[in-house]
């Protein structure tokens, strides 16, 4: 009788073991970083051509004027899924001879544009790229944009490489 009550206890536990294994199995996120792309969107350009937003005032560049047609930012919403960070080192199209991630600083009542040269993507977290704040710069663009546009961008990931992104022009 007690080895029968020993044994079943055994049983018991075993299975309890199992079912925490195969939940936490099946419930972790990746030990690696995942990494997704969602609501990705970029300005026409000849929003910027009519827009004197202080958005337009570029750091890198004071003859903001004549470069209005022929760049335009990028938004998006970049996530995390994994257990690790990663960073966005880099960012390409075709459609645009330059493109540089950019983030939007005060100095003083102006908000200005600056390169930088990585953003760190959280572990299971997410980084907004939108309007006043990251975002990606596109310079020397192929063609000019029109809202139903639309581009492909490639975001290169220092761990999960390349990531392509199609890219939709609409108003923000
Ligand atoms: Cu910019």
């Amino acid at each position: 009788m007690k080895r029968w009550y020993w044994l079943s206890g055994l049983v018991a536990l075993v299975v309890t073991l199992g079912i925490i294994l195969i939940r936490f199995i099946f419930t972790a996120s990746p030990s690696v970083p995942s990494i997704q792309v969602e609501n990705a969107w970029a300005r026409p350009t000849e929003a910027m051509l009519t827009s004197s937003s202080s958005h337009d005032s570029h750091s890198m560049n004071p003859q903001a004027e004549s470069t209005e047609t022929t760049s335009t930012a990028v938004y998006m919403v970049i996530r995390n899924l994994g257990r690790t960070p990663d960073r966005l080192v880099e960012v390409s199209t075709d459609m645009a001879a330059k493109s540089e991630i950019h983030q939007t600083v005060r100095s003083g009542d102006m908000m200005q544009m600056q390169p930088i040269s990585a953003l760190e993507i959280p572990p299971q977290g997410e980084v907004r790229l939108e309007p006043g704040g990251y975002h990606i710069m596109l310079m020397g663009l192929r063609q000019s944009l029109r809202v139903g546009d639309s581009l492909i961008l490639t975001l290169n990931f220092e761990k999960s490489g390349r990531v392509e992104v199609k890219v939709t022009v609409r108003q923000p």
